[in-house]
């Protein structure tokens, strides 16, 4: 049932605006040993966190990224790689030594600012931890989906493996640098720049035993039980296989441009746009020409056509050779056991075909753009997403949250500010029950909150607590035609010598109002998602780039800055998550301040992200 307008929703009364609404926010006000009932985290969530401030502070004052780190590092599994950043950042940062914990290395710190440049879905129903990409996974040129396991190529000519590795398939091999294209089935290929291949992992057929005079390579490709590699007179050269004949390119083969393999049948693309196939497959359709790219899958293969529309052929038996009808557009594509991905050239993805039920195989993840080269796996999906697009805190409603400790300089008793990007996905759109998107303190179970943002029965509502009291400023989103359903900026804020709040929406101004009164504030954490732990209120949907400062913004500061994300401190920036972290549940606080916020309850990073 859809809520209506009520003049009181449990939270917040119907909030004209610059109405104190204290009948209605709390019928009772509730001891204070039940404000202190919070969530405050374990002593090792507390040194954990200092461990992050700690990083976050060494990053900023260093202009140091961990991605240099990575750059320089072989895959040595995520701890020590986070305690070994944790070294160096000491070693380089004096003023900041002595803050860290001789302990704290033994615990899995989150450096402050790694992304993962490698989407993953896909795996619900065939999980061997192929989607589960490395926290500190960046500088990634390349991925390769295989069996069941991913492999990612660095800019620095190293390979990154994970998932199954029951074939040794994940076992990259010591010292592996130089590698230019990857390859993965059952086993893993790698090209080497000198125009050498290495190989390992699953051998059952030989797949694995390069040809010991293999050379002037200049492409590979990764069979289920065999491997291919593409020589730069345009030669193909095959190895291992099962006894189908994938393992025999057609005698005088040549002008061959890519090359690509699946379960016992290959695909050749040849200078002229026309494609050859061998193996135990279907045939080449009739006529195909003007073709740019070839992807082979379990039985049906794939091509791309220079007007950017793709032809599909082979086993359809769960709609994987059937293209969506007006695709187009269409720069890549790459082809699982039983699925199709393509491609498009405004960085999102198609996909369709699966045997896997509700295996999410057949779609694109909500919000997955910025894509540069997908790769499908016998049953998942990899996407390399450029740099920059970032990550969003996704919330469920019920129960996930973000929460930053209590610190002095967030108790904003003058001037503030307060920003936030927000996606709200609850299916009624904006006509639901008030949830709050940030709040310090738990306005239920304390007279005082120095600042919060709600959302609720069609409108925003901003302001702050004074003895027990709401004092806010609202604004009637579903009045205003505000779409329920994308994401928009939200900045509100706060002139303390006039109590003067004004509401901005995608950096333009739309309320403004005088409070009754200040808040004294409180010794309780920032609640991003939520009202409290009492309170509840959980918000369901999505936030980034939430900020705050001690200052009053002006219109034209915050329209001017509210797309992009601040690097670093400014003067008033008291706290700033950009929640890009890509994994884990630690989220850093940018401003330098160490405002570390901690997510809670399923609270997960999304590659769902404002515009
Ligand atoms: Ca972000």
């Amino acid at each position: 049932m859809t809520p209506t307008n009520k003049q009181c929703a449990g939270e917040l009364a119907s909030a004209t605006t610059t109405s104190p609404l204290s009948t209605c926010s709390s019928a009772t006000p509730r001891s204070a040993s039940l404000a202190t009932a919070v969530q405050v985290g374990s002593t090792a969530d507390t040194g954990r966190r200092a461990a992050g401030a700690y990083l976050a502070q060494a990053i900023r004052m260093t202009g140091w990224r961990t991605r240099s780190l990575a750059a320089t590092t072989p895959p040595i599994g995520r701890v020590r790689l986070r305690w070994l950043s944790l070294v160096l950042l000491a070693a380089t940062v004096s003023t900041a030594a002595t803050a860290a914990p001789a302990s704290v290395g033994a615990t899995a710190v989150v450096a402050a600012i790694p992304m993962t440049d490698v989407v993953a879905w896909g795996c619900e129903q065939s999980n061997f931890g192929q989607c589960d990409v490395p926290v500190d996974l960046s500088d990634v040129t390349a991925v390769a989906a295989g069996g069941y396991h991913s492999m990612a190529l660095k800019g620095d000519g190293t390979v990154v493996a994970w998932g199954d590795n029951s074939a040794a398939e994940t076992n990259v091999p010591a010292g592996l640098t130089g590698v230019r294209a990857i390859a993965a089935h059952y086993h893993s290929l790698a090209l080497k720049g000198d125009g050498s291949v290495v190989a390992w992992g699953l051998n059952s057929y030989g797949q694995t035993n390069v040809p010991a005079d293999l050379s002037d390579v200049t492409a590979i490709a990764a069979g289920w039980f065999h491997s291919l590699a593409l020589k730069r007179d345009g030669t193909v050269i095959a190895w291992g296989g099962s006894e189908v004949g994938a393992q025999s390119p057609p005698a005088g083969l040549s002008g061959v441009i890519a090359i690509d393999a699946g379960s016992d049948h290959n695909l050749a693309l040849k200078s002229d746009g026309t494609v050859v196939a061998w193996g135990f497959g279907y045939p080449v359709p009739m006529g195909l020409n003007g073709v740019t790219a070839i992807a082979v899958g379990g039985g049906h293969s794939l091509a791309l056509k220079m007007d950017g529309t793709v032809v599909a052929w082979g086993d359809n038996s769960y709609g994987q050779a059937t293209v969506p009808p007006g695709l187009n557009g269409v720069v890549a594509t790459s082809a699982g056991a039983w699925h199709s991905l393509a491609l498009k050239s405004d960085g999102t993805v198609v996909a369709w075909g699966s045997h896997y039920v509700n295996s999410g195989l057949a779609s694109a993840p909500a919000g997955l753009r910025g894509v540069r080269a997908i790769a499908a796996g016998f049953g998942f999906n990899l996407a390399l997403v450029a740099l920059g697009s970032g990550r969003s805190v996704s919330l469920s409603g019920a129960g996930a949250y973000a929460q930053a400790r209590h610190s002095p300089d967030l108790n904003l008793a003058g001037d503030w500010t307060v920003e936030a990007w927000f996606k709200d996905e609850d299916p009624s759109g904006f006509n639901h029950e008030y949830v709050t998107l940030l709040n310090k303190g738990d306005r239920e179970a304390n007279p005082e909150a120095p600042f919060f943002i709600s959302l609720g029965y069609k409108r925003l509502v901003a302001g702050l607590r004074s003895n027990w009291t709401d004092q806010v400023v609202s604004y009637d989103l579903w009045a205003a035609g505000v779409d329920p359903q994308a994401w928009h900026h939200l900045a509100v804020s706060f002139a303390s010598s006039t109590r003067t709040l004004t509401v901005y929406l995608g950096g333009a101004q739309v309320a403004r109002g005088r409070l009754g009164s200040l808040s004294k504030s409180n010794a309780l954490p920032v609640e991003i998602g939520r009202n409290g732990a009492v309170s509840g209120k959980y918000f369901r949907g999505k936030l980034d780039d939430v900020r705050i400062w001690n200052v009053a913004r002006q219109g034209t500061d915050i329209a001017a800055t509210y797309r992009a994300q601040l690097d670093g401190s400014r003067p008033g920036l008291i706290a700033n998550w950009r929640f890009d972290e890509g994994g884990g549940t630690f989220a850093a606080d940018s401003s330098g301040n160490q405002h570390e916020a901690t997510l809670y309850g399923g609270a997960t990073f999304s590659i769902d992200v404002h515009p």
